[in-house]
């Protein structure tokens, strides 16, 4: 077989391929059922829709369909380029052994620069389109959200502009320029005045961009400074995979706290005298488990024999492995070393939380008693119009704390307090008549911090301080023991607060 059939029989067979897997593409995916609006909905991107899981609506077939799809593209796109690849192959043949050039390089890399230059820009513009309906911009629920959306707005917009010039005159120039027979190309290396005028601009440009910045970052971080004292605090608490917020109790203190005083009753640490002396107890109440556990190890090991002997009997062959299992550790030390591990650390937590106590001048400054009416709860409920100031901490691994709606974003470090101060100037109730009834505040992780991460938000409610009041008024104390005051009271109270008329009327 000579070359030229050999070329022809390639091509052949990769047309023949390559129209198989367009219809067999048309075939397996109906595209006039993709809806468009889907993705252009204006919808904001973080509210309550998109975090709600929908379970899917079409059968489990779906998924194994969109991946032969996505085969079907792949396989699609190499025969592609196999095609284009052995027609310019082809016509080198061809004009080699005709000793004329049969296609002229560059007069088609000029022509695929201008396509290329044309389709990428209006994608870019299309993109702005659709997609740009869907970031949070220029709708800030807080104060200085609003010179943070300015700043995006201008540097967006900046740019933009310069994005399209460069990519224009990239490609235009490559258009225009392209190589004609006859043709030297220039050489042209160093221009004084050029290299001023494109390091000057983008150096004032950035520079007024940054000084703004940091105007705005200022703001918030010296916010607190700025109105010391005036800021109403609530701890935020964030563990794997969730949020808890602490308000302080009627005393307008919020207690302390201390991770060696964490427990399962006590799940923030508070520094709450008898929360803390159960600890203590329950601490060597485990350590003397551990240590008769460790005298026993023996008997322990003949029980496990026993089962694993019933186990065999009944060739329950799961069991007899997970019996095996404990049995080897005991034999090698492991279950000893474990125990002795457990108690050491108990040992210390004792010992820790013992320093505190037995120096008067710390255990005074620690256990204030201001912790004993603080209140958590699961949802954050903010004053609109009035500066607050989260502080953070978390009680395992770096989180980091994500209010969209409020341009904020803080890290939640174990061991190092963070915090970050704002003002909330849209109540939920205008950001639903917004953005749409189902639309909530949320505060969510923005650290990928587990298998849960995705799910580990809280829910945040903007509202007039009377209603704060109200709703604070209405949770229960961790420690302090209130009488539940009924619903009905509650609600009789928050609307003598709200409605002077109706106040009048029950009089
Ligand atoms: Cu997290």
């Amino acid at each position: 077989m000579n070359t030229k059939t050999k070329y022809l029989l390639k091509l052949t067979l990769a047309v023949v391929v390559l129209l198989i897997s367009v219809i067999s593409i048309n075939q397996s995916f109906d595209f006039s059922t993709v809806n468009l609006d889907q993705i252009t909905a204006e919808k904001p991107l973080f509210g309550a829709d998109e975090f709600k899981y929908e379970a899917p609506t079409a059968d489990a077939g779906d998924s194994a369909l969109s991946s032969k799809i996505n085969w079907a593209i792949f396989i699609f796109v190499i025969l592609l380029v196999l095609v284009i690849a052995n027609t310019l192959d082809i016509s080198k043949y061809i004009s080699k052994i005709t000793g004329k050039e049969t296609i002229n390089q560059n007069e088609i890399n000029k022509w695929i620069m201008l396509i290329f230059m044309i389709v990428g820009l209006a994608a870019v513009v299309w993109e702005y389109q659709v997609h740009g309906k869907l970031i949070l911009l220029n709708n800030s629920s807080s104060e200085h959200g609003a010179s943070y959306d300015s700043m995006f707005t201008i540097t967006l917009a900046l740019t933009t502009i310069v994005f399209f010039i460069t990519q224009f005159l990239l490609f235009w120039f490559a258009f225009t320029y392209a190589k004609k027979d006859g043709q030297k190309a220039l050489y042209y290396s160093h221009n004084n005045k050029l290299e001023v005028i494109w390091t000057i601009i983008p150096s004032i440009v950035l520079t007024v961009l940054v000084l703004r910045g940091h105007q705005t970052w200022k703001s918030v971080v010296y916010a607190e400074d700025n109105y010391k004292g005036k800021i109403k605090k609530i701890e935020v608490f964030a563990y794997q995979f969730g949020w808890k917020a602490r308000y302080a109790g009627e005393d307008g203190v919020l207690g302390n706290v201390d991770y060696k005083f964490i427990s399962g009753k006590n799940e923030l640490g508070l520094a709450y005298g008898p929360e803390v002396d159960d600890l203590l107890v329950e601490l060597k109440d485990k350590i003397k488990l551990d240590q008769e556990a460790i005298k026993n190890l023996k008997v322990t090991l003949a029980s496990l024999n026993i089962d694993y002997s019933a186990a065999d009997g009944l060739k329950d062959y799961t069991t007899m492995e997970a019996i095996q299992k404990q049995i080897d550790d005991v034999m090698d030390g492991t279950t000893l070393s474990e125990l002795e591990a457990s108690i050491k650390r108990k040992t210390k937590q004792i010992d820790r939380i013992e320093a505190i106590k037995n120096n008067p001048k710390i255990f005074a400054s620690t256990f204030t008693g201001s912790e004993e009416d603080d209140i958590i709860t699961q949802e954050i409920h903010l004053s609109k119009d009035s500066l607050v100031t989260l502080n953070f901490r978390s009680r395992d691994i770096i989180h980091s704390a994500w209010l969209p709606h409020f341009r904020a974003q803080m890290n939640v470090v174990p061991g190092m307090p963070t915090k970050f101060t704002f003002k909330p100037t849209k109540s939920t109730t205008e950001a639903k008549k917004e953005f749409g009834e189902e639309f909530e505040y949320y505060l969510y992780c923005n650290k990928i911090c587990g298998t849960s991460h995705y799910n580990m938000k809280i829910k945040v409610v903007v509202e007039s301080q009377v209603e704060v009041d109200a709703w604070l008024k209405s949770q229960q104390p961790v420690f302090k023991k209130v009488e539940a005051v009924p619903a009905i009271m509650n609600a009789i109270d928050s609307t003598l607060a709200t409605e002077p008329v109706n106040k009048l009327a029950l009089k």
